[in-house]
């Protein structure tokens, strides 16, 4: 594997509208990020990337672009977003911004154009096809829900959105649909940006000519998925764009891929793959159900571990994975992957350190370094995610009383991760001194940055730790480049791998709350990382405390 310039780096996700608001319309904007680079800097950050900040209606929360060109006043302004670059670069940070190329805006020029005359050349820009009473072009259900199909107003055809209906599906087949996208990319590359994070993307390649699946639910409708699994050929379209765009500036692309399949994987991150890295979605899909967010298993520590090590395995050493415990689509990982009942700082930290050392570029999402968890949802009418609320009526026509399928929102909301930064104990967790947006989880008053960058064992102490740890000259090469090697695989609610390069690393976290003992293969040097303020030990037997993790150094 070639060495390149990002392997090194740590990543953090910034989701603009609730990160901090400078102007007090309770909307978080960019001079609000520019203020808060001090923050990102003194915590090790070296890459950010910005959840998307264009023109946009926000149906989507701005995943539905009407000007791919242009800044939302609501965020700021194009000159804003240059002296973001800039600052950032002062600081050795770069920029990565959103690309939402499967699809745009209804509200885009082109879709506009493409309703006037179906016909021209803005038809093209789209899948349509000829409306037929009573008779769908194909039997998709949006991921969002209901029919992938709706009228295109003023004509008698139809557009086909996989996202909501205002997210109309861009037309890859065309290549002047791909020359727009290639011309946008490097536009915003010459401004200075380090790349992209790329949204949806194995979405963009549809298995032609459309035809109707095998219906999965009592609504008739199909997931994407079946569809998906038998498009083929979308390698052609991610090889052109890597080499009319992120090639030529070395840029840094990581891909929201799912559902690769093995032998893919080379062709994604090896070598001259088309992105960069790509994330691991491994634990963030487990349990997952195609009849709905009610039908999820919920995930174990073992099946946490085995997701991660799977993961690990299926990549090697082909490329780099980009690890996360969560993002703006998932639930707050610290509620999600910590046994209920026992989410405290202890288990925070050792889920930070399991995942933040295994092989991949690690990437933080805004809030997860202070262990930012769930927020409380007293009714449907405080949800604000698109999905949550599709999924709320899903649950109830599956027959779930409202208060279940109340709590299998609470549990899933994309809202959960996307309430305020939590700033302070001031008014609105100092995110804002207007009316915010979306409601501040009322546990501010103890999850806040202020209050953790005072307290040296906070969970923002132990994740500004790892990342000086990551950066440390006598280890990361080991970490950065080290080969993962799962130790003690087959215990329960342990959690444990070697990191072998010049140094050996041993991650060890007791997965759950009551003691349990390890007996060390070898002696060990150094404590790189602990989240008590001891380890119990015997001729080298070691009594983890509930949730302990330690990395150490071992003697070869
Ligand atoms: O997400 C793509 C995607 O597949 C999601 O629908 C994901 O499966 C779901 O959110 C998991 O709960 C991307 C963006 O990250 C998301 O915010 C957008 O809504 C979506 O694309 C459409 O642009
Ligand atoms: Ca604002």
């Amino acid at each position: 594997m070639n060495k390149k310039w990002w392997h090194d780096k740590v990543a953090y996700q910034i989701y603009p509208k609730s990160f901090y608001d400078s102007n007090g319309d309770g909307i978080g904007d960019i001079p609000g990020i520019i203020s808060k680079l001090g923050y990102l800097a003194d915590l090790g950050i070296d890459i950010l990337w910005l959840s998307p900040c264009y023109q946009s209606p926000l149906a989507d929360q701005g995943y539905d672009i009407s000007d791919y060109y242009s800044i939302d006043p609501r965020f700021g302004t194009m000159e804003d977003m240059e002296r973001l670059i800039a600052e950032a670069k002062k600081r050795g940070i770069c920029i990565l911004m959103d690309l939402v190329v499967n699809h745009c805006s209804d509200e885009h020029e082109w879709f506009r154009k493409a309703c006037e005359n179906p016909e021209g050349k803005y038809g093209k820009y789209f899948y349509l096809r000829d409306k037929k009473e009573g008779d769908l072009p194909t039997n998709w259900r949006s991921y969002f829900g209901g029919p992938v199909w709706e009228d295109l107003p003023g004509t008698d055809k139809q557009y086909l959105h996989v996202f909501h209906r205002k997210q109309p599906d861009l037309n890859w087949e065309n290549p002047e649909v791909r020359e727009e996208v290639y011309r946008n990319i490097n536009w915003w590359l010459d401004k200075g940006l380090g790349g992209f994070r790329i949204d949806a993307i194995i979405n963009i390649k549809k298995a032609l000519p459309f035809r109707d699946y095998e219906p999965d639910r009592e609504d008739g409708l199909c997931s994407i998925n079946a569809m998906l699994t038998e498009a083929k050929g979308i390698g052609v379209f991610l090889g052109e764009m890597r080499d009319r765009t992120f090639k030529k500036y070395d840029a840094f692309a990581v891909g929201e891929v799912f559902n690769e399949k093995p032998e893919e994987i080379p062709e994604f991150i090896g070598d001259d793959g088309y992105f960069s890295s790509m994330f691991d979605f491994n634990e963030a899909v487990f349990g997952g159900s195609e009849k709905g967010w009610y039908d999820i298993t919920p995930i174990t520590p073992d099946d946490y571990k085995k997701c991660c090590f799977e993961a690990q395995a299926r990549v090697g050493d082909i490329g780099f994975l980009s690890n996360i415990i969560e993002n703006h689509d998932e639930p707050r990982g610290v509620s999600r992957y910590i046994p209920e009942g026992d989410c405290c700082i202890e288990s925070k930290k050792m889920l930070a350190a399991l995942n933040f050392m295994l092989r991949g570029l690690p990437f933080i999402y805004q809030g997860q370094e202070l262990g930012m968890e769930n927020v409380p949802i007293a009714s449907i009418d405080e949800v604000d995610d698109i999905s949550a609320r599709d999924e709320y009526q899903v649950a109830l026509e599956a027959g779930l009383s409202s208060e279940e399928a109340l709590k299998v929102v609470s549990k899933y909301s994309r809202d959960n991760a996307r309430t305020p930064m939590q700033w302070s104990d001031e008014t609105n967790a100092g995110f804002t001194t207007g009316t915010p947006w979306l409601k501040v989880n009322p546990n501010y008053l103890s999850i806040n940055a202020a209050a953790q960058m005072k307290d040296e064992d906070s969970v923002y102490s132990f994740y500004k730790k790892m990342i000086a740890l990551r950066k440390d000259p006598v280890y990361k090469e080991t970490i950065v480049y080290g080969a993962l090697e799962p130790v003690w695989a087959e215990r329960h609610n342990l959690m444990a791998y070697y990191q072998k390069g010049e140094r050996t690393l041993l991650v060890v976290g007791n997965y759950q709350r009551d003691e349990q003992e390890v007996k060390l293969p070898t002696v060990y040097k150094n404590v790189l990382l602990n989240n008590y303020h001891d380890i119990a030990q015997e001729n080298g037997t070691v009594r983890l405390h509930g949730y302990q993790v330690l990395v150490l150094e071992m003697s070869a």
